[in-house]
């Protein structure tokens, strides 16, 4: 560890130097008053004239060697972080130095954000292509709040982002010309600690190191979450003490927890003998190896998949693949096993939203349940994401894509060839079933194919035709977008999609979307996203990020105008008050004036077109933009799409 080095400038020379400073500013006050000679810039102005007193008896250091935040960052280094996320903040201001002077801005590289909501979403979408997370710095109080949101996003989605929090804790050293005050905090964490998996605030180096690497254990940890660690200023801007033993601790990862060995046989054995087993997954794979344990699993019990498609789990073209046939393959069912379904409840029965909400079970009575979940294994109370109770008959607190290795080599050791024989019926007319309603899906987005507004099936389709020969990846959610990807294009890889946003916060996919880019943008994949407009509005300068730091994404707006998913809550309203839907628009509609995004993008530095209205002039535009994407840089079509 290197010395501090000694102050260069004692205070009393600092002072006479401002004295003869003073006497030479009298001089050429008067000299510029006489000749009236230009202006000198401010800068080679002397300071203002000071009477020189007695110096206090302490020097006035002005630079030193090492700081606490030049060690945070070797911290954050071995951490192997890519980037830093961050919109600026004076409370970590120690921290962002060292990033990118002491650190050379290199792993971790410091990315410029325009909102903290956007900073931790670009976390949340880059975990799910990269399966780690990123780290993010924020201003204690004013940036965690903006942050907030997005926290609780990653939180219900089981997605781990790192996050650091700059804070003067100190009261004695707070500067008010800086708003230390209202930007310190006592307890920094408090307000997202509700839905974060831990945090922590360190009182000396030695701590901070051994926090970091706990809370990087515990976000990594099925399941996993967002945790933060609070960085006192004094903590970052302090000298490091001459002959500080400071070491950066080893960090292992813990394996996830697996299903318990007796358990797993139990559900080998209900697999094998139930007459029509089913699998519901929902967070369920984070790997390649995930989805090619559950197919592994599928096929060898020629059983059916229902994927509530909170990641890429199962391949959407694979004849098991029974998603748009839930109601009908659930009430055949009398083995249902929830892998990582986080909310297994509305698999098995479906809600009416009408005057009187009601629920109608799915299922047949009797039949069995098993739960493998490492929800199990973290819950907290307040916030109510944990969803609707579901009594099983077997339930593995354990990672289930961590248990499927062993519940395979089970299920093998357990089937006789006499069985295997019968599933493979059960698995041909699963086939037809699959067949069809793909079939059905095909003709079902040839409705409006040539109105405009452009229908979303078209949309869906016309980008298909220019991103099928790409090593393509979508990074946005679908559900606005009638699931017409899910429905249409065969997904395969663990990155070709990055489900929802967990808690169900608008003004995630913009952000998230550009963080899952820049995961892709290595491996040298094609990004794409169907960009919803009212949640691009939250905070559209990501846009701006995305350019200056160059990540290759194509954003293809699904621009219908509307908070639409809010409009159809408006007029269901109107309906069950029998007072017409036509003033369901006040208050969901950005109508009059349109919003032009192409001129947003634009003004941001990406390339952009639009808006289109005419499905016949997409293909053209999309290949401009994707020629742009593919020399690395973002680019964004804005298309006038029908609602839904
Ligand atoms: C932060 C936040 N505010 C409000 C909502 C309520 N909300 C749910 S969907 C929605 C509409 C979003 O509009 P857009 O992204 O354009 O999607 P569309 O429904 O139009 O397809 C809103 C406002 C929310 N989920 N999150
Ligand atoms: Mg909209």
């Amino acid at each position: 560890m290197k010395k501090n080095p000694k102050p260069t400038v004692g205070r009393r020379n600092f002072l006479k130097g401002v004295a003869a400073g003073a006497a030479s500013l009298a001089t050429s006050a008067e000299a510029l008053s006489a000749k009236a000679e230009p202006l000198q810039p401010v800068s080679a102005l002397p300071l203002l004239p000071l009477v020189e007193t007695d110096p206090p008896p302490e020097t006035e250091v002005l630079t030193e060697g090492r700081s606490g935040s030049d060690f945070m960052v070797d911290i954050i280094k071995a951490l192997n972080f890519e980037y830093v996320c961050s919109v600026a903040g004076s409370s970590f201001r120690g921290l962002h130095e060292s990033v990118i002077n002491y650190g050379g801005n290199e792993n971790p590289e410091f990315l410029t954000c325009c909102h903290e909501e956007s900073s931790v979403a670009m976390g949340h979408g880059y975990a799910k292509i990269e399966g780690k997370p990123l780290c993010v710095f924020a201003h204690g109080t004013v940036g965690l709040q903006h942050a907030a949101m997005a926290i609780y996003n990653a939180y219900c989605d089981r997605v781990p982002v790192f996050i650091i929090v700059g804070n003067v804790i100190d009261a004695a050293v707070r500067d008010s010309a800086y708003g230390e005050w209202p930007h310190s905090v006592q307890d920094a964490a408090a307000m997202v600690r509700d839905y974060t998996k831990w945090d922590d605030l360190p009182i000396s180096l030695t701590h901070f190191g051994e926090s970091a690497m706990r809370a990087y254990r515990i976000a990594m940890t099925p399941p996993m979450g967002p945790v933060v660690l609070v960085a006192d200023s004094e903590l970052q801007e302090n000298p490091i003490r001459d002959g500080a033993d400071l070491q950066v601790p080893k960090l292992t990862l813990p394996s996830p927890p697996q299903g318990d060995a007796g358990a797993v046989a139990e559900a080998a054995r209900m697999l094998i003998q139930a007459e029509n087993p089913l699998f519901v997954v929902d967070r369920y794979a984070r790997t390649q190896a995930g989805i090619d344990h559950l197919v592994e699993l599928a096929e060898l019990l020629q059983a059916p998949v229902i994927d509530q498609t909170g990641r890429m789990n199962f391949p959407t073209q694979h004849p098991l693949n029974q998603s748009s046939r839930r109601n009908a393959v659930v009430s055949e069912s009398d083995l249902i096993v929830g892998l990582e379904a986080t909310d297994f409840w509305s698999a098995l029965n479906s809600i009416h939203d009408q005057v009187h909400r009601s629920q109608r079970q799915t299922m047949k009575n009797g039949t069995k349940l098993i739960s493998i979940t490492a929800g199990d294994l973290s819950t907290k109370a307040n916030y109510q994401d944990f969803y609707r109770y579901v009594g099983v008959d077997l339930a593995m607190a354990a990672d289930a894509e961590a248990t499927l290795p062993s519940l395979i080599e089970e299920t093998k050791r357990q089937l006789t060839a006499d069985r295997k024989r019968t599933l493979q019926d059960r698995g041909a007319k699963l086939a037809e079933a699959h067949d069809h309603a793909l079939q059905q899906s095909r003709s079902e987005a040839m409705y409006a194919w040539d109105v405009s507004p452009v229908s979303t099936a078209r949309l869906c389709a016309e980008v298909w035709a220019q991103i099928k020969d790409e090593d393509w990846s979508v990074v946005s959610l679908l559900r606005h977008f009638s699931w017409w990807p899910l429905r249409l294009w065969p997904f395969e890889k663990h990155y070709q999609y990055i489900g929802a946003q967990g808690g169900g916060g608008v003004g995630y996919n913009a952000p998230a979307s550009v963080g899952a880019a820049l995961a892709n943008r290595k491996h040298g994949r094609f990004s794409v996203s169907f960009q919803d407009d009212g949640d691009l509005l939250f905070a559209p300068a990501v846009l701006w990020t995305a350019a200056h730091h160059r990540i290759p994404l194509l954003s293809v707006m699904h621009n219908n105008r509307a908070y639409h998913e809010e409009l159809m809550h408006v007029q269901r309203m109107a309906n069950r008050h029998n007072r017409g839907v036509d003033r369901a628009k006040i208050g969901t509609t950005f109508e009059d004036p349109a919003m032009d995004f192409a001129k947003l993008a634009q003004s941001m530095g990406v390339y952009a077109e639009g808006p289109i209205s005419d499905p016949n002039e997409l293909a053209p535009a999309l290949r401009r933009a994707i020629a742009v994407v593919k020399r690395g840089e973002p680019a964004l079509v804005d298309v006038v799409t029908q609602p839904r």
